[in-house]
């Protein structure tokens, strides 16, 4: 079938959550995907740092096949072979002491939240259900109901209420905002280091550092929302790393899954994550053979071809030869690592026909918030591949 017959399919059966480019992909192999017709297209949105190793990197495919050829899902429970090792090496490769593995970024959030308030009212002793968690406005941390609750996009949440109580919205950046927020019964502070789907909006430097000392005086948990930023995709293993900080509980996805498998969790302290009991936490999928099996390779590829050092050296290039596109369209570019947005003035028409016209071009990224354009490639990719990028970028935003 062509691409407008599986586009007309797409429309007519499917719900119309999304508005996706009029590009339908058919294969795709490390930076680049192809669509029905044989056009190539260099993809700059990598899945929303899912594919972060690229697309069907050839070590996680085999590690993907060789595990399919043994067991898949076993559910939890019995254990199972993957299961220990993976959780040891995601600890090591996190710093922290224990994890708990789910499926969507979401689930890992909602786990962090159920430990977070869990911990609130037996160690912390805060009365029951009384645990307040602080969020910070035009956060992006998943769709279930629980974290449309604590977002402030009305996109995103005004059909889906009544929505769960105990949140606290405060500005982003802003420490006195948060020592004013926090009372006798805040449980946490939920955080992304760098707000990604907001526009790729980086604090103010010393931010995080001064989060944690404000919560490590208050004894509320600091959990940094890594779903997005993790992996390398900033530059450091982590972006809470970028101010030296180690949060209490971290949520992880996207490339932990190394772009083949939805793979998340939720890394931590152990006297937080300890306290789940047998049966009072779960999900089908978390945790199964196949996840872990390819989960352990991401990591294991992330070292080996050093894509967090490659994140840091190539993002501070493409940061600077972004920046220094003379177009009157531009507001400014950000962002750390291989994440970067560039910011549109509103007289530009939205970001959106700009997306068009690099698609054209052969080159895919996506718009967020009408004027941010967000550019974030595999870590693989390389200084030719992204220099014929930035060139594509440049003349679009010149000659549009
Ligand atoms: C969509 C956004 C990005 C995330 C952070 C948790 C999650 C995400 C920091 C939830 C997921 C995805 C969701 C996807 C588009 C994309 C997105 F624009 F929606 F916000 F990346 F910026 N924390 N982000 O970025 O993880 O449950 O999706 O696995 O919903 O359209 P998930």
């Amino acid at each position: 079938m062509d691409s407008a017959t599986l586009m007309d399919l797409a429309n007519t059966y499917g719900a119309h959550n999304y508005k996706p480019l009029p590009v339908v992909i058919e294969h795709a192999e490390g930076v680049f995907m192809w669509d029905c017709e044989g056009r190539r297209y260099l993809d700059f949105l990598s899945c929303y740092s899912a594919i972060s190793h690229g697309h069907r990197h050839p070590r996680l495919v085999k590690a993907a096949h060789d595990q399919m050829d043994k067991v898949t899902v076993t559910s939890r429970a019995f254990h199972s072979t993957e299961l220990g090792p993976f959780f040891q090496e995601l600890c090591a490769y996190t710093g922290t002491q224990m994890v708990l593995p789910m499926n969507s970024g979401a689930e890992a959030i909602e786990t962090a939240l159920k430990a977070a308030r869990k911990w609130a009212y037996q160690v912390k002793r805060i009365p029951r259900h009384d645990a307040e968690i602080i969020v910070c406005s035009d956060n992006f941390h998943g769709r279930t109901v629980t974290c449309v609750s604590l977002s402030t996009e009305p996109l995103y949440r005004d059909d889906f209420g009544p929505f769960t109580p105990g949140f606290r919205v405060i500005p982003y950046g802003d420490v006195a905002a948060l020592e004013a927020a926090i009372t006798p019964n805040t449980a946490a502070f939920l955080v992304e280091p760098i707000q990604g789907e907001a526009g790729v909006i980086l604090p103010p430097d010393g931010y995080l550092a001064k989060v944690r000392d404000i919560c490590t005086k208050a004894n509320v948990l600091l959990i940094a929302d890594e779903i997005q930023t993790g992996f390398g995709r900033t530059g450091k293993r982590f972006a809470c790393e970028h101010e030296g900080v180690q949060p209490d509980l971290m949520t992880l996805g996207k490339a932990l899954g190394g772009g083949i498998y939805p793979v998340s969790a939720v890394a931590g302290r152990r006297d937080v994550l300890g306290l789940f009991v047998p049966g009072e936490h779960g999900s089908t999928f978390g945790g199964n053979p196949l996840a872990c099996a390819i989960a352990r390779e991401a990591l294991r590829v992330l070292d080996d071809e050093k894509l967090v050092e490659r994140s840091a050296e190539l993002g501070a290039w493409l940061l600077q030869r972004l920046g220094a596109i003379q177009s009157p369209h531009i507001k400014e570019v950000r962002g750390r690592g291989l994440f970067i947005g560039m910011v549109l003035h509103k007289e530009a028409g939205g970001a959106r026909r700009f997306c068009e016209a690099l698609m054209g071009r052969g080159l895919l990224c996506k718009e967020t918030h009408d004027d941010v354009i967000r550019f974030a490639p595999p870590l693989t990719i390389t200084k030719d591949q992204l220099e014929w990028a930035a060139g594509q970028v440049a003349e679009v935003m010149i000659e549009m």
